[in-house]
């Protein structure tokens, strides 16, 4: 089906079978953003195969060696488009307040304005993809409908990737079901006799949310968060807004089954930063015997009561975009095993053999490899191969771990919640907060050290509560008050899971991580457990209640480092609380009182 630059309708005979409202929609996209032709996607395979088929013929992509890495190519990214661009992310509520401090905000109607007018013509040259989808199993009351437009075959082949995208979305939208509008353009037109480039993209970046219209619209840029946008733009920013309108809430969560010696199964859901090992931790390969983690998802979790009052959990993904550096038989041989083929890899390396390789796959880096910008690597350099924020992006299908809930349309229920953070200092390697409210204030004041997930000064600690800075799509102290107000709806109908905080990440005096992390996580887990069973005691700290022990059992872990990794340091943690008053101060009067009294408690109970 072709249009010319004139044309915007759709053809007739195809249009019959779709919902007007999305139809209306494309055709207007289309008349504002002129693209060539207008493809309808249904997530099938022959559909993946000709978007495949057109990358390699552009040169998006890169096909890997059939014999090592079957059905999986390589797409390298423009150097300027790599990551996650914070600084042009935007709420664009009717009030700036709605949006709060954390947020770029800015007037919906000029954002509009702004948009349309870098859109218009925006898709001259190319394809118009359609891509109707489905957050959670289609059909679930805890499930959300939307249609994401893209001009990138290198986006909608990651949709069929990581999301359920289905024909019937189209058809449930024309049943009256609410769906969510994702506008999305590399802004790189084509004129006649332009050759494209391997990765279009503009300098120009807008990645603009409009929570009271259920829209999102993306310019600019192809790369992960800023155009995948059922990712975080919908599943997170939007879907929180939705979520606290509803009684639930949307986060950046992953979720594992975990199922102990004794054969009793729990579900965990724990919120990290990006980068800060969610995907190891789903598909962690516990290294304490008898114990089995089962992957339900990696980055995003819906968890809303449910009808036993309970809070129960989906993921609202289909797949995953992990982060490659630092994956390897050692730290995820699950990962490596799922990555075995049908996988497209962004900005890693590529070996002669033409297979992938990045930093931390192998201790060596192998010769003759070729980096993510498609020079030879010196490895004298002192450069990666791989680029930091180089991920892979593959079905959930595929994971050797997942569980047999996943999909689930009642979801699971949540038995316990942890909060994390990348802290060299200060934070210990695990604690438990006293109830539901201590749980939400360390939530609110979780920070970290910051990653190439997102564009910014690495290592810089910043406040990241709930390691959702980014990622609300309102204001954050309303958002404390909705965690709080879940915590007494949950305590109506029964008890609220408990909650602790966690951080592998603590360093010696060289430098050096004090706790081995990935598989020994399972450590972690067992004492978690142990005290959701009531079977273990705990030393009451200022913080909350911290291990007496973790078993060390196997381990080359000295009782010193055990030590270093749960000391609570008064002066540090009073360092960490003046500067988290500091950044619940900039939440004003939207910051709930409770917050405050939590703060102020922590403070007495530092000073006994
Ligand atoms: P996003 O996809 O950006 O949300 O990241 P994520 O939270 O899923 O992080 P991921 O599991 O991909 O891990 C990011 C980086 O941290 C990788 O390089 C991992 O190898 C590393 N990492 C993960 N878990 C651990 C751990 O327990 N200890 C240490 N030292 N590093 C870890
Ligand atoms: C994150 O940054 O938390 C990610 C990667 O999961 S992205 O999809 O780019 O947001
Ligand atoms: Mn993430």
């Amino acid at each position: 089906m072709t249009l010319t630059h004139s044309e915007t309708t759709i053809p007739q005979k195809t249009t019959e079978a779709r919902p007007v409202d999305v139809a209306e929609w494309v055709n207007e996209m289309a008349a504002l953003t002129s693209p060539d032709r207008v493809v309808w996607c249904e997530g099938s395979t022959s559909e993946a195969d000709e978007l495949i088929s057109t990358m390699l013929a552009s040169g998006t992509l890169t096909q890997l060696n059939p014999e090592l890495r079957p059905k999986s190519y390589l797409a390298r990214s423009a150097p300027s488009d790599v990551a996650r661009v914070e600084s042009r992310t935007f709420i664009c509520s009717l009030d700036p307040d709605d949006a709060g401090p954390t947020n770029n905000w800015q007037d919906p109607s000029e954002m509009r304005t702004t948009l349309r007018g870098l859109a218009k013509d925006s898709m001259r040259g190319r394809t118009l993809y359609v891509v109707p989808f489905a957050m959670g199993p289609l059909g679930s009351p805890l499930s959300k409908l939307g249609v994401q437009i893209t001009d990138s075959p290198y986006v909608a082949l990651s949709l069929q990737m990581m999301v359920r995208v289905s024909g019937d979305v189209l058809s449930m939208i024309r049943s009256g079901a609410s769906w969510v509008k994702c506008f999305h353009s590399v802004g790189a037109p084509l004129n006649d006799g332009d050759v494209d480039v391997a990765w279009p993209c503009n300098e120009t970046k807008y990645i603009s949310h409009f929570p009271e219209n259920l829209e999102i619209w993306s310019y600019g840029s192809a790369y992960g968060g800023n155009a995948l946008l059922p990712k975080k733009a919908f599943a997170l920013r939007i879907a929180s807004v939705i979520a606290r309108k509803e009684g639930w809430l949307a986060e950046h969560m992953l979720l594992v089954k975990v199922t102990s010696p004794e054969g009793k199964s729990y579900t965990l859901a724990a919120a990290f930063p990006s980068a800060c090992g969610k995907t190891n931790f789903a598909m962690m390969r516990p290294s304490l015997p008898g114990w089995r983690v089962e992957t339900l998802g990696d980055d995003i979790a819906w968890l809303r009561p449910g009808r036993d009052g309970k809070l129960r959990a989906i993921n609202p993904e289909a797949g995953f975009f992990g982060v490659a550096p630092g994956t390897s038989q050692a730290t995820n041989p699950s990962a490596m095993e799922m990555l075995w083929g049908n996988t497209i890899f962004t900005n890693t390396a590529l070996t002669s053999e033409g297979d992938v390789w990045w930093e931390g796959m192998t201790k060596e880096a192998p010769e003759g490899l070729t980096t993510w910008q498609g020079e030879p690597h010196d490895k004298t350099s002192g450069q990666p191969a791989a680029h930091p924020n180089a991920r892979f992006a593959v079905g959930l299908s595929q994971c050797p771990t997942l569980a047999d809930e996943w999909d689930d349309p009642e979801g699971v229920v949540v038995d316990a919640i942890i909060f994390g953070g990348r802290r060299s200092t200060t934070v210990p390697l695990v604690s438990e907060a006293l109830n539901w409210n201590h749980g939400v204030f360390l939530g609110a004041t979780i920070a970290s050290e910051r990653t190439a997930a997102a564009e910014g000064t690495l290592g810089e600690v910043r406040r990241d509560p709930f390691a959702m800075l980014p990622f609300l799509g309102y204001n954050m102290g309303d958002y404390f008050a909705h965690w709080l107000e879940m915590g007494d709806t949950l305590r109506v109908t029964g008890r609220p899971p408990r909650i602790f905080q966690v951080n592998w990440f603590r360093r010696d005096a060289n430098g050096e991580f004090i706790w081995p992390g990935f598989g020994d996580n399972s450590r972690v887990i067992e004492w978690i457990v142990d005290r959701l069973e009531g079977r273990v005691a705990a030393r009451p700290t200022a913080i909350g209640w911290t291990p007496q022990t973790i078993n060390l059992e196997g381990l080359q872990l000295g009782e010193d480092a055990l030590q270093a990794l749960l000391e609570i340091d008064p002066a540090a943690i009073a360092r960490d609380l003046d500067d988290a008053e500091e950044f619940l101060g900039t939440l004003g009067s939207r910051l709930p009182a409770e917050i405050g009294r939590q703060l102020n408690q922590t403070r007495e109970r530092l000073c006994r």
